[in-house]
C-alpha cells in the first residue's frame, strides 16, 4: 500500500505503537506551538491510522475462531506408526487414516537421475502401509495394503468413503472401495516414469469431487494437474505455464468450485478453477506467496486455509501450521504441537470440522501422526 511508503507515516505508525512517546510529544508546549497548523494534519492523518488499525483487529479477532490446539495423548500408541508417514485424511465416519512407508525411507539413493526407483528387485513394504485409528480413543481400528507399496505418499478418502493412493516409486494412482484388497481403479504404468496422458511421474495427491471426478498433482517432476472423469478418462491437463516447482497436496472446495495446489518449493499456494460448475477448469485464480515457506501440504473449510511448512533447504526455518484466510489472503496465526514439528508432510480436517490432523516423516518427530481440536484462541 503506497500509504505505507510515506517516511512520515512510518513515524507515525511508531507512535501509533507507543502511546507515552505519543502523548510527550502532544503536550510538548513548544512544538505545539511552533507547529499547530502542522499538528492538525498530523493529528488527521494519525486518526485515520488508528482506524485502520483498529479494523485490522476487529476484522483479525472475528477471523481467527478455529486455532488448532493439540489433543495430547492421541493417540493410543504414539511409537506407531515409527517410520515416514506421508498422508492422511478422514472419513465420513471420522475415522483417522494414514498412509507410512514401514521402515522405508526416501533417500538419495531412492531413485537415479531419471526418476527411475532404484530398489525394484526388493520385495514391497511388508507391513500394513494403510493404519485406521479411532478419532476419539486413538485406537487403531484396522489396517491394510500389506505387500503393495513402495514409496506411499498422498492418501485421499472422498465423500464415498474409497481409499485414494499414491505411491512415487511406482508412479501410480489407486482408487480402492471401502474394504477391498483389490484396487478399483489403477491409473499409471508401474516403476515407469512419465509425463504422457498415461504416466505420472512421483504423483503426490489426489482430490476428488462429489461427482467422482478427480484431480491428480503430478508431481515431483512433472509440473502439472490431470483433471479426471470418475472412470479415470482425462478430462483436461493444467497448470504447466505457471512453473509449478513439486505441487505436493490438493485442496478442492466445492462450494467455490476451486482447486487448491500447495506449490511446494515456490512457497506458494496456488488456486485453479475446478470446472465443476460450468467454468473452464484450471483457470488460475488466486495466488499465495508471501511468507509461507515450503507449502507440504493444503486443506480448506469454509474462508479457512490451513497449510503446513517444512524445513528450508538452506539454514533455519520455522517449522509450523499456518492459518490463512482465503478470501484476504491474510495470514491469521501459526500453530504446532507443544513439542513442535519436524517435518509435517500432510494435513486433513475432520467432515465435521471440529477436528485436523497432521502426519510426519521428521525422523526425530515426538509423534508420527497429531490430532488438533480446533478452538477459539485464548
Ligand atoms: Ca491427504
Amino acid at each position: 500500500m503506497s500509504i505505507f511508503k510515506s517516511h512520515k507515516l512510518y513515524f507515525l505508525l511508531i507512535l501509533i505503537s507507543s502511546p507515552t512517546i505519543f502523548r510527550t510529544v502532544r503536550s510538548h508546549p513548544v512544538y505545539y506551538e511552533r507547529n499547530l497548523n502542522q499538528y492538525t494534519d498530523f493529528y488527521e492523518q494519525l486518526q485515520e491510522l488508528l482506524a485502520i488499525h483498529k479494523n485490522r483487529v476487529a476484522s483479525h479477532e472475528n477471523e481467527v475462531n478455529d486455532y488448532p490446539v493439540e489433543v495430547i495423548g492421541w493417540p493410543k500408541n504414539q511409537t506407531f506408526p515409527k517410520g515416514q508417514t506421508a498422508g492422511v485424511d478422514v472419513d465420513s465416519a471420522g475415522r483417522v487414516h494414514v498412509f507410512h512407508r514401514g521402515d522405508v525411507v526416501w533417500d538419495a539413493k531412492s531413485f537415479d537421475w531419471n526418476n527411475v526407483y532404484q530398489h525394484q528387485d526388493q520385495p514391497p513394504i511388508s507391513v500394513d502401509s494403510v493404519i485406521i485409528f479411532d478419532s476419539k480413543t486413538g485406537d487403531i481400528q484396522n489396517s491394510w495394503g500389506k505387500n503393495r507399496f513402495y514409496m506411499p505418499h498422498g492418501l485421499t478418502i472422498d465423500k464415498n468413503n474409497n481409499t485414494w493412493l499414491t505411491d512415487v516409486a511406482l508412479h501410480q494412482v489407486f482408487k480402492f472401495k471401502p474394504g477391498a484388497s483389490e484396487p478399483d481403479l489403477v491409473l499409471g504404468q508401474r516403476f515407469v516414469p512419465g509425463n504422457d496422458e498415461s504416466h505420472f511421474c512421483k504423483p503426490t495427491d489426489v482430490a476428488v469431487a462429489s461427482s467422482g471426478k478427480f484431480y491428480v498433482s503430478d508431481g515431483y517432476c512433472n509440473s502439472r494437474i490431470l483433471m479426471f472423469s470418475p472412470s479415470g478418462q482425462l478430462l483436461k491437463e493444467f497448470g504447466k505455464k505457471d512453473d509449478m516447482l513439486v505441487p505436493h497436496s490438493l485442496t478442492l472446495l466445492e462450494n467455490l468450485d476451486i482447486l487448491c495446489v500447495a506449490d511446494r518449493e515456490n512457497e506458494r499456494i496456488l488456486c485453479y478453477s475446478a470446472g465443476l460448475q460450468g467454468s473452464s477448469p484450471g483457470l488460475l485464480v488466486k495466488n499465495f506467496h508471501k511468507n509461507l515457506g515450503r507449502v507440504f501440504a493444503v486443506a480448506a473449510r469454509d474462508d479457512h486455509l490451513y497449510m503446513v511448512q517444512g524445513p528450508g533447504i538452506i539454514g533455519k526455518h520455522p517449522v509450523h501450521g499456518l492459518t490463512l484466510s482465503l478470501s484476504t489472503k491474510k495470514i491469521l496465526n501459526s500453530w504446532s504441537p507443544v513439542e513442535g514439528f519436524v517435518n509435517p508432510h500432510d494435513l486433513a480436517l475432520s467432515p465435521d470440522g471440529t477436528s485436523l490432523y497432521v502426519v510426519e516423516i521428521g525422523e526425530n518427530a515426538a509423534k508420527k501422526v497429531y490430532k488438533f481440536s480446533l478452538q477459539k484462541p485464548n
